[in-house]
């Protein structure tokens, strides 16, 4: 059979997944957003069910101070006697933690602080004994990934940290996971930086320290030498086996605006491509060690239909599942029902970082998107947002001047700010309409029976390379200006997949 790549769509990194019985869980990481790392479940591999988020509290996921390259990195879940856990950094505060839970479904305990420093930590358990693994230094001042022993109900260090492997050379070593498999190790991590030379090595051992031979072929994916193909920045990946016994990997990459623009917008995506392994106990993975937009295998059934994005809107969607908000959101300036949210400034805006802005967003999961709300207006300026950082935005927004109210489109580029259209309204009532394409956006209004046309911008400008971050642009909802007691409206919110 042949499916479609990305299997998870849109600013969804890091992703790290287990199975148990027939049913795999997969994480991802989510930087300044809240609630934090996204927890999806499927049976397939290719049909992945956003089922919630695994912190969900602020005493598990403070965020003050965060922007789109702090907060919560690189997360791995596992399952080790009926109990899930998932292992993270808040890389603004705290550091390296777990938390647990035993329903899948249900709350995660309070965070677990691990004394071991870098990001991308990871668990392995055998015997009763839980190894702790992250990118990072080892008590003898050696850098590389990092290894100790942790009593798993309190967090403390049973072991020192040991650096057990140095990778083949490459920058950025980091996301180690250790798994095994007829009594061999594997330690797999990532090298070259989640850009444009990311790729995934290996190496294996045989004991959960080493000593590691690497993989004679390294890199084990990689799409660094693949110029002008859509998919980039293959990376980040962890290992999962099937009930028939087949091994498969998942892994962070993403989809240039065009073939040949190296600019990306929808955040780094979740990959699957299977794995084999040969009679010498190495691996190979994807097709010739690259991932494609179409994969073919006859490791999975045929009668698997896979489901594109579904178009969204209120009723479809839920707080805290599809919407998330940044930082530790002030939930009293929101009211939410089935067909309206409800939204009050508190004087912050979306380029401020300190506190948080009333704002509530979905991703952008593809390119070629028709996004549309009606606002109605009561604070000084309530709109939709595509935004990137607080510096890399673009607005539509209805808002008050002195003789009563506009429509203004802003156009926010690092140090670049423009207000344009400034179209005189009526009252403070419009339909605000995006459509989304692969290079820009175009801004739409329509009030009283007129569409206006606020024009276009690039996409480009809000891309990872132009920010310098680690998420996708983010669909907003958001009332800003002067705090006001009084509540703007969203209803009709649409946001249609124009790429079915
Ligand atoms: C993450 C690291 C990485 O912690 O990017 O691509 C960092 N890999 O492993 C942030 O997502």
């Amino acid at each position: 059979m042949k499916y479609r790549n990305p299997v998870i769509p849109g600013f969804y990194p890091d992703p790290s997944l287990c199975r148990v019985g027939d049913t795999y869980y997969l994480v991802c990481s989510s930087f300044q957003f809240f609630p934090g790392v996204p927890l999806f479940e499927s049976k397939d591999l290719l049909n992945w069910k956003q089922i919630g988020h695994v912190l969900t509290r602020e005493s598990q996921l403070p965020l003050h101070g965060a922007t789109s390259n702090g907060g919560i990195y690189a997360p791995t879940i596992r399952h080790d006697h009926g109990r899930f856990y998932m292992v993270t950094t808040n890389v603004s505060h705290g550091g390296n933690f777990y938390v647990y839970t035993d329903d899948i479904y249900g709350e995660w305990s309070e965070p677990i602080y691990v004394e071991q420093d870098g990001i991308d930590p990871s668990l392995y358990f055998e015997n009763g004994r839980a190894y702790f693994m992250s990118n990072g230094t080892d008590e003898q001042g050696t850098h590389g990934i990092v290894q100790c022993e942790i009593d798993i109900h309190t967090g403390k260090k049973l072991t020192p940290s040991k650096c057990v492997w140095q990778g083949t050379g490459g920058r950025f070593l980091e996301s180690p996971h250790l798994y095994k498999k007829n009594n061999a190790y594997y330690l797999m991590a990532s090298e070259g930086g989640t850009e444009y030379g990311h790729m995934v090595v290996y190496a294996k051992g045989n004991s959960p320290y080493g000593p590691f031979e690497s993989y004679p072929e390294n890199p084990v994916l990689t799409n660094r030498d693949l110029g002008g193909y859509q998919l980039q920045g293959c990376g980040h990946a962890d290992l999962v086996d099937d009930p028939s016994g087949n091994w498969w990997m998942v892994h962070l990459g993403f989809r240039q605006i065009d073939e040949w623009v190296m600019h990306h917008i929808t955040g780094r995506e979740v990959y699957l491509v299977p794995v084999t392994f040969d009679e010498n106990g190495w691996f190979t993975a994807g097709e010739k060690g690259t991932t494609r937009l179409e994969m073919e295998t006859d490791r999975l059934s045929d009668i698997i239909q896979q489901h594109p994005v579904a178009d969204k809107c209120f009723q479809n969607t839920e707080i805290g599942v599809d919407w998330c908000f940044l930082r530790n959101p002030i939930l009293s300036d929101y009211k939410f029902s089935n067909d309206a949210f409800l939204l009050r400034s508190n004087g912050k805006s979306l380029a401020d970082t300190d506190g948080v802005p009333t704002f509530v967003g979905i991703r952008q999961q593809e390119m070629n998107l028709k996004i549309s709300c009606h606002v109605s207006v009561s604070s000084e300026e309530a709109g939709i947002t595509l935004y990137m950082t607080p510096d890399q935005h673009y607005d539509i927004a209805l808002r008050r001047n002195d003789d009563g109210f506009e429509i203004i489109r802003r156009l926010r580029i690092g140090d670049i700010k423009q207000i344009d259209g400034n179209i005189p309204i009526p009252d403070g009532n419009a339909f605000l309409i995006i459509h989304c394409s692969n290079f820009v956006y175009r801004f739409q209004a329509e009030c009283d029976g007129k569409l206006y046309d606020l024009g276009t911008a690039q996409t480009k400008f809000l891309s990872t390379e132009v920010a310098g971050n680690f998420t996708g642009v983010m669909i907003g909802l958001y009332a800003q200006g002067r705090a006001c007691e009084k509540f703007s409206t969203f209803t009709n919110f649409v946001c249609q997949n124009l790429e079915l």
